[in-house]
């Protein structure tokens, strides 16, 4: 039987809250596995579906495509409404739940494109990368401590039940300082992102698609 969808992603990419989310709603689904970081023959296999080459796009069992992580993310979860992953229209959460879903990729996500490859805007010079990595590292942190000083999260950010936007910050606060300076600035959701981390429904996912190493939360952080 051929998969209602696929998703072209990447370990521990932005296609892993989106793979996530099918996982909750025990939708079938391929990944086509494009790291389109690592160059032209990963960015190849996207450009069909996104002409900006970049991953997540889905593939709906209609054959839609939709790019946008944010914009996936919010498809799946009105489209599959019994599982309860977003307030629905007419829910006193949805008004919040479309403004923070609409801020991750573009005050945080969004600054990743610089950020994994300062070149892009610094130019040749080193240090002026640096200059940028270390910028880019500052505002991405203070735009979750904004965040987090905004909400009021129960168990979750939008209060007592999981949504897509809790898997949304659970993988891309994992990017960058891989949580640190996170953890630092944002201790709300810190512990919601935690909670979402040990959810036992997601636990083999996790560790198949973006696995919590030993001292994870810490090697390699670069700020
Ligand atoms: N606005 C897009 C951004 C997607 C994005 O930046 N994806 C990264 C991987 S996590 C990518 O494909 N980067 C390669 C590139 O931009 O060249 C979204 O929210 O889905």
């Amino acid at each position: 039987m051929k998969p209602a969808y696929t998703i072209y992603g990447a370990l521990g990419s932005g296609s892993v809250p989106v793979e996530a989310t099918l996982t909750l709603l025990g939708q079938a689904y391929t990944v086509v596995e494009a790291p389109t970081w690592e160059g032209e023959t990963e960015q190849a296999k996207v450009a069909s579906v996104n002409p900006m080459k970049q991953i997540p796009a889905l593939v709906t069992p209609q054959g839609e495509t939709i790019t946008e992580s944010a914009a996936i993310l919010i498809w799946l979860a009105d489209n599959h409404p019994a599982a309860g992953l977003a307030p629905a229209i007419g829910d006193p959460r949805r008004g919040q739940f479309l403004r923070w879903m609409t801020f991750i990729p573009a005050s945080i996500y969004s600054l990743f494109w610089v950020r994994d490859e300062p070149a892009r805007l610094a130019g040749p010079d080193p240090e002026a990368q640096a200059r940028v990595k270390a910028a880019t590292a500052d505002r991405i942190a203070d735009c979750w401590a904004m965040m987090d000083a905004q909400v009021e999260p129960g168990a979750y950010i939008l209060g007592e039940t999981l949504t897509v936007l809790d898997l949304y910050v659970a993988v891309v606060s994992r990017w960058g300082s891989r949580r640190v300076r996170f953890y630092e600035r944002a201790p709300k959701m810190a512990d919601v992102v935690r909670r979402v981390d040990a959810d036992p429904r997601l636990a083999e996912f996790w560790e198949r698609r973006f696995p919590f190493v030993e001292d994870w939360e810490s090697k390699g952080a670069s700020g």
